[in-house]
């Protein structure tokens, strides 16, 4: 096997029970220490008392894990040695024995791999605000553009170009459905502004959508189930914090896969906390969704 997966997760593929893949880059680079290591053991309990088998994914030493210990969790949290992987460092970090937490693009590819069809996260990266002259466009897009699986999200982070990345879904037959709702999410946000043709009202409705999605051959590209945040952001703040953050990374000469954990770590210090509580909000109730999508596909 090209990966090792925990004792928990070994039990959950053998006997095909329902498994909801985590990311750890929200881990890594997304969240403080010491709350990241806290909401890392929080999110697998709930995806546990939902009924589901949690599987963080990271490369440790150069190991694959498909569900972590809690002592890989801990390395997750609190090394200073873990990049932050892509799908197309993971052959690299993996062959020269490093570690690395994984992106949506990365975990996405694995948790296929391994044959995990549900998977939570807190936002997907997407086409950032300067990218017709930067073309920083998440590999997010083109990884869940070639990959069966289920997404499920707050929309893409709101320090990006949400318009543009609503067309790239477009163009890369990824599907989208809005939980309870026809409002596009902006992550921090309830609201990005932006519409979304489909809502659905429940998990079942959207393992039903998983399994004519296998019938009609169109799950050779992901699905991406928007789950807006309850107790969004100040809105004002947001957009201010926004404009200081985007000017701070421009003049600090940020770039490539550091301009995503300096606005993140941007919000979370000017906010005073605001940004990260809904953050880790975001992060939970995504798991809890997740759990209870795959919970309903085993059913069908
Ligand atoms: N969602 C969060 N926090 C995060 C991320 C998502 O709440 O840190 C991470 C995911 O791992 C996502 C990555 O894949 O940000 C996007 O990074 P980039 O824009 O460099 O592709
Ligand atoms: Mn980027």
């Amino acid at each position: 096997m090209p990966f090792t997966p925990s004792p928990e997760v070994a039990a959950a593929l053998a006997e095909g029970k329902p498994i909801v893949a985590l990311e750890s880059t929200i881990i890594s680079h997304g969240l403080p220490r010491p709350q990241n290591l806290e909401v890392a053991r929080e999110v697998e309990d709930i995806v546990r008392d939902h009924g589901a088998v949690p599987a963080t994914i990271a490369v440790i030493d150069g190991v694959v894990h498909i569900g972590l210990t809690d002592d890989q969790l801990k390395a997750i949290a609190n090394r200073d040695d873990i990049a932050k992987a892509s799908s197309r460092d993971l052959a690299i970090i993996s062959a020269s024995k490093k570690s690395a937490a994984t992106t949506v693009a990365a975990t996405a590819h694995l948790a296929a791999l391994a044959g995990i069809r549900v998977f939570a996260t807190g936002g997907l990266g997407g086409v950032h605000r300067d990218a017709n002259e930067t073309f920083d466009e998440s590999a997010d897009l083109t990884a869940l553009s070639q990959l069966d699986i289920t997404v499920v999200c707050a929309g893409v982070k709101s320090i990006l170009d949400v318009a543009a990345t609503l067309e790239r879904l477009e163009t890369l037959a990824i599907g989208v459905v809005g939980y309870k709702t026809t409002a596009f999410p902006g992550f921090y946000l309830t609201d990005s502004g932006f519409t979304i043709e489909h809502r659905v009202e429940s998990a079942t409705e959207i393992a039903q959508i998983i399994h004519s999605r296998e019938a009609l051959k169109t799950n050779k590209s992901a699905l991406v189930v928007a789950n807006p945040v309850k107790h969004e952001m100040d809105r004002k703040r947001h957009d201010a914090i926004l404009k200081s953050g985007l000017a701070g990374a421009r003049k600090a000469g940020i770039v490539g896969k550091a301009v995503t954990p300096f606005l993140l770590e941007h919000f979370h210090t000017a906010s005073e906390g605001e940004s990260l509580s809904v953050n880790i909000e975001i992060i939970k109730s995504n798991s809890a969704l997740a759990a209870d999508i795959a919970v309903a596909k085993q059913q069908h």
